[in-house]
């Protein structure tokens, strides 16, 4: 009966995502194969979570994936040179219901608050400092709820190359 179950989760995964993601879930469910994690897991109840961005505009990470219920120790480290006037980089973090292109725009207006616009709050869940070359800074929260979440970087123009999924398993 319990195999039954996974068998129909699995489907379930199947006919809701189209992705390569997906299938790998429905894998990992079928086979009880334990994934191993790009999130640099260290334990159960934290996952360490390095991401950085360079001069070129770019993290270095495309997809984090960690676990629910564990606490997210994510730390941005901008690995250039460059002023953070010109080539800042933060990582924040959405709301599943938050488009991206509108917080970017509403971001590129908010210079006063490191380009995290105030009235958009209730859209980002988390977002570390805006930081230049050489700098790196840490924040904690906990994991949401299970489910994709997108994230990106708001200063001005860059989440255009400069964004990426957050998976929470
Ligand atoms: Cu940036």
């Amino acid at each position: 009966m319990k195999k039954l179950i996974l068998i129909f989760v699995a489907a379930l995964a199947i006919s809701c995502g189209d992705n390569k993601k997906e299938e790998k879930k429905e894998l990992k469910i079928g086979t009880q194969v334990e994934e191993t994690s790009p999130a640099e897991t260290t334990d159960d109840a934290v996952a360490n979570v390095t991401i950085e961005g360079n001069d070129q505009m770019k993290f270095n990470k495309s997809e984090i994936r960690v676990k629910a219920g564990q606490k997210v120790k994510l730390t941005l480290k901008h690995v250039g040179k460059m002023d953070k006037t010109v080539m800042g980089h933060n990582w924040t973090l959405l709301t599943q219901d938050a488009d991206m292109a509108a917080v970017g725009q509403a971001a590129a207006l908010a210079k006063d608050s490191e380009y995290i616009p105030t009235d958009m709050k209730d859209k980002i869940i988390v977002h570390t400092k805006m930081l230049g070359g050489g700098e790196s800074d840490t924040i904690e929260f906990d994991a949401p709820a299970p489910g994709t979440y997108t994230f990106m970087c708001t200063f001005p123009g860059h989440y255009a190359l400069m964004q990426g999924q957050f998976i929470v398993e």
